[in-house]
C-alpha cells in the first residue's frame, strides 16, 4: 500500500485529473469526489468529475454538484488526463462504462475503505477501518494542509460520512468518525439541513414503489432473514426511477429480530441485482462473493444473470445452507 506522502507527490507533479466513483453513485462516492475536486482546485490543478451515471437528485444540494459530469456528456479525451482518481471502488470494473476511459489513463490512484479492494491502482490507499472514503479524504487533506478545509469541502465530507454510516448507526462508526464529524461541523455547515436534503425528499413515485415493495416482504421459517422483490412491472406501474430503489432495503432491515435482509430487483439491463444487509455477525460481503459480488461485512450486493425466480431460489437455498453451517 502507498502512503499519503506518495499520493501527494503525484498530485503535486501533475495537472489534469479525472475523478470517478462507482455505478449507482452514493453519498460517499459523490461527497468524496467533490471534496477531492475542491482540494485540487485550491492547488491550482484541473480536475474533472466523471461518473457513468447521472447524479442522483438527492445530492443536487451539494456545492459543486452542477460540475459533475456523466458519461453521456461524452467530453473526455483520455490523452488529456494525467491521473485518474478512483474513489470507493473495491474493483475497477465497478466504475462501469467509464472504465473505457480510465483504462487508457497512465496513472491511477485508488482510494477506498472496502476490505476486499483489489489494489488495481498504480497507487493504492486502502483503510478498511475508515467509516467512509470521506473519512480518509479528511485525513488526506489534513496531511497536505489543514487550511485547505473549508465550508464546501466540509459539507461534501459530512455527507459522505453520514450516508455511509446510516447517520452514525452502523458498526463502521468509531470514535474517529465522530471526531472527524465534529471537526467538520466547526465549519459553516448545517448538519440538520444536510440530513433534511438527503432523507426528507422522498418522491411520490418513490413512496408508491416502497409500498409495493413492502407488500412482497417475506420471512424465512426460522425468522432469521427476510427478502423483498422489485420487478420492472412495479417500477413501470409506479413510474418510479431506478435510483428511487435506493434505501428500500434499509427499511426492510429494520424488521425486529431478523439478522439479514435481501432485496432482489430486475435491472434495466435484464439482470437481477441482489442487495444484502446484515445487522449482526453474518458477513454478507463473503456471502455475496459466492456470486461474484462484494461490499462490506454488513452491506453487500451482486449482479446475476438469469430469471428472477431462479436467482431467488438459488440465493435463498445457498443462504439457508450457509446459516445451518454457521449455527453448527
Ligand atoms: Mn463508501
Amino acid at each position: 500500500m502507498n502512503n499519503f506522502e506518495e499520493i501527494t507527490k503525484v498530485v503535486q507533479t501533475n495537472n489534469n485529473f479525472l475523478i470517478t466513483s462507482h455505478m449507482n453513485l452514493d453519498g460517499d462516492g459523490i461527497g468524496s469526489e467533490l471534496a477531492f475536486y475542491f482540494i485540487l482546485k485550491k492547488l491550482n490543478k484541473n480536475p474533472i468529475i466523471l461518473n457513468q451515471d447521472r447524479l442522483p437528485k438527492i445530492y443536487d444540494f451539494l456545492p459543486g454538484s452542477n460540475k459533475v459530469r456523466h458519461l453521456e456528456d461524452n467530453c473526455i479525451d483520455p490523452k488529456s488526463i494525467d491521473v485518474g482518481i478512483v474513489l470507493d471502488c473495491s474493483n475497477i470494473k465497478r466504475i462501469g462504462k467509464t472504465y473505457e476511459i480510465f483504462k487508457n489513463i497512465k496513472t491511477i490512484i485508488n482510494i477506498d475503505h472496502h476490505n476486499s479492494n483489489e489494489n488495481y491502482g498504480d497507487l493504492n490507499y486502502i483503510d478498511s477501518s475508515a467509516s467512509s472514503v470521506g473519512e480518509i479524504i479528511y485525513e488526506f487533506i489534513n496531511f497536505i494542509d489543514s487550511d485547505l478545509l473549508d465550508d464546501k469541502i466540509s459539507t461534501s465530507l459530512y455527507t459522505a460520512i453520514i450516508t455511509d454510516t446510516g447517520s452514525f448507526r452502523y458498526s463502521n462508526v468509531s470514535s474517529k468518525t465522530f471526531k472527524v464529524a465534529a471537526d467538520l461541523t466547526s465549519y459553516k455547515i448545517k448538519p440538520h439541513l444536510i440530513a433534511d436534503n438527503i432523507y426528507n425528499r422522498n418522491t411520490y413515485t418513490g413512496l408508491k414503489l416502497l409500498g409495493k415493495a413492502l407488500l412482497t416482504l417475506e420471512v424465512d421459517s426460522s425468522n432469521y432473514f427476510s427478502w423483498l422483490t422489485i420487478t420492472r412491472k412495479m417500477l413501470n406501474e409506479t413510474k418510479a426511477k431506478d435510483e428511487e430503489i435506493e434505501g428500500i432495503i434499509d427499511i426492510a432491515t429494520t424488521l425486529n429480530n431478523i439478522e439479514i435482509s435481501i432485496l432482489f430487483r430486475e435491472t434495466k439491463e435484464n439482470k437481477i441485482k441482489v442487495s444484502f444487509r446484515s445487522k449482526g455477525n453474518f458477513n454478507v460481503n463473503k456471502f455475496a462473493g459466492k456470486f461474484k459480488g462484494g461490499g462490506h461485512p454488513n452491506a453487500a450486493g451482486c449482479l446475476c444473470s438469469g430469471r428472477l425466480d431462479e436467482i431467488k431460489e438459488k440465493i435463498l437455498s445457498e443462504l439457508i445452507k450457509e446459516i445451518k453451517y454457521c449455527k453448527e
